[in-house]
């Protein structure tokens, strides 16, 4: 086991994985930047190192500052986190060329799920399900109109270097998808630098699914259940669950042998998430796979039991895993919602600012991942979550009640949150019927 491991990440999930750390008996490394001075993961780690200014792209995303720092504080191992460097493969080889261990699957498996073009292509081959489409990148307009037409109307454009629903658009006849390639193709371009484009069938109503998977270095993969995470908005999650409402036994073993297909093709080791999107005749489709850890990660431990966090550092020591897909139980209802700085009554704008007043409630089967105190200043400069709340129950309808409690008892001053969005949404009778479909937030209102 490493003595020493430095976390390339800040705000919740540094601490997050700082806490795993600590129970492991690991000593940890924070970094951070200019405007970090004052975050509450530089005060819980062990040692901690200025890595430069603000902007990400000079402190966060600075590989060689960072691996600089890890190898004079003498620790054995880089721990990503999500988001950053998380899905670097770049990075990932820097860091081993340094004599560093990466918490996280090899480099190889990374850039395999990188591009989805190729991606869709590993996986038809690989006998996993996957959204109806092209597994090449389309040339022309008239390439894409052809292909449309072969597939049917609606379909789907979306970039080759894209992913989590930027520089993606919808297109039901020809008109539209002459209007949807030229967006996407200049999207794709400005974003990622790489202009391809590749079309897939459109599936109304869909539920997003995701599939945790734990793979070792050994060749031992399970799968530890599905997340359900519809509640998105502008492509970002709000609110997640586990189990999903639909998924009954038989679908989730056939959406976890699919996933660890996914993950033994592309000879993954450590914890991926294997997304799908689910029809409402419950088809499911490969969507993509996350390399990381991911925010959502705490309704899965909530539910099995098992610390995936602790799980990463054992398997990137080479550890073998342990827990067999026979001992991967389900365990009651979860439901985690994302507190963001944002002000829910103007369109959800982020909110700076300093915490004046912070309270959390505790109660049994609450847990909250945070990285905020009472007189610490939320700035800009990142993302805007300030916490995750996840209330274990019984059943759903005890975790619903237990986060609505929760929300109602949290105090937080000086900035606006979306607790009140929360609120609402957990009150809303479509939420309590479990019809969580991808637009139940335009629905909300
Ligand atoms: C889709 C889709 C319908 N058909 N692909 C992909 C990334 C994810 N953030 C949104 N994505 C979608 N891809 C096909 N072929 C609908 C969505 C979608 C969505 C999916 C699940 C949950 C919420 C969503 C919100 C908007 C769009």
């Amino acid at each position: 086991m490493f003595s020493k491991i430095l976390i390339a990440n800040r705000g919740e999930i540094a601490c997050r994985v700082i806490k795993a750390c600590k129970e492991l008996g690991i000593k940890t490394v924070a970094v951070y930047s200019e405007a970090d001075r004052e975050a509450l993961h530089v005060k819980i780690a062990d040692e901690a190192y200025l890595i430069g200014p603000a902007q990400a792209a000079q402190s966060y995303l600075n590989i060689k500052k960072i691996i600089e720092v890890a190898v004079e504080s003498k620790a054995e191992a880089i721990h990503p986190g999500y988001g950053f460097l998380a899905e670097n493969a770049n990075f990932i080889r820097e860091v081993e060329k340094a004599g560093l261990t990466f918490i996280g699957p090899n480099a190889d498996a990374v850039e395999a799920m990188g591009f989805k073009t190729k991606a869709r292509k590993t996986m038809m081959d690989a006998g996993v399900p996957v959204v109806p489409g092209t597994t090449e990148g389309i040339k022309s307009l008239d390439e894409a109109k052809k292909i449309a037409n072969e597939i049917g109307y609606p379909v789907m454009v979306k970039a080759s270097a894209g992913g989590g629903g930027i520089g993606m658009q919808i297109a039901r006849n020809e008109a539209e998808l002459e209007q949807a390639f030229k967006m996407c193709e200049m999207r794709a371009k400005a974003y990622f630098g790489d202009p391809t484009l590749y079309i897939e069938k459109y599936i109304e109503n869909p539920r997003h699914i995701e599939i945790q998977v734990l793979a070792d270095k050994f060749g031992n993969i399970i799968h530890v259940n599905e997340r359900e995470c519809s509640i998105q908005r502008r492509h970002q999650k709000v609110i997640e669950e586990a189990p999903s409402v639909v998924v009954i036994p038989q679908l989730r073993e056939k959406m976890g042998e699919a996933a660890k297909r996914a993950a033994k093709a592309i000879n993954y080791d450590n914890a991926g998430t294997v997304e799908f999107l689910v029809d409402t005749q419950l088809n499911f489709y490969f969507l993509e796979m996350n390399t990381r850890i991911q925010v959502e990660h705490p309704v899965t431990e909530m539910i099995t039991g098992i610390d995936l966090v602790k799980w990463q550092i054992k398997i990137a020591a080479k550890e073998k895993l342990s827990i067999k897909q026979e001992d991967v139980k389900i365990n009651g209802h979860a439901i985690e919602c994302r507190i963001y700085a944002e002000d829910p009554d103007k369109n959800f704008m982020p909110s700076p600012g300093k915490i004046t007043k912070l309270s959390f409630p505790e109660m049994e089967g609450l847990r909250i991942d945070h990285g905020i105190y009472e007189g610490y200043t939320v700035t800009p400069y990142y993302d805007p979550l300030l916490a995750k709340m996840i209330a274990w129950g019984k059943n759903r309808e005890e975790a619903r009640k237990k986060m609505l409690k929760a929300l109602e008892q949290t105090v937080i001053e000086g900035i606006k949150t979306n607790i009140p969005f929360h609120i609402k949404a957990l009150s809303h009778p479509l939420f309590i019927e479990g019809k969580t479909y991808t637009n139940f937030i335009e629905n909300l209102k």
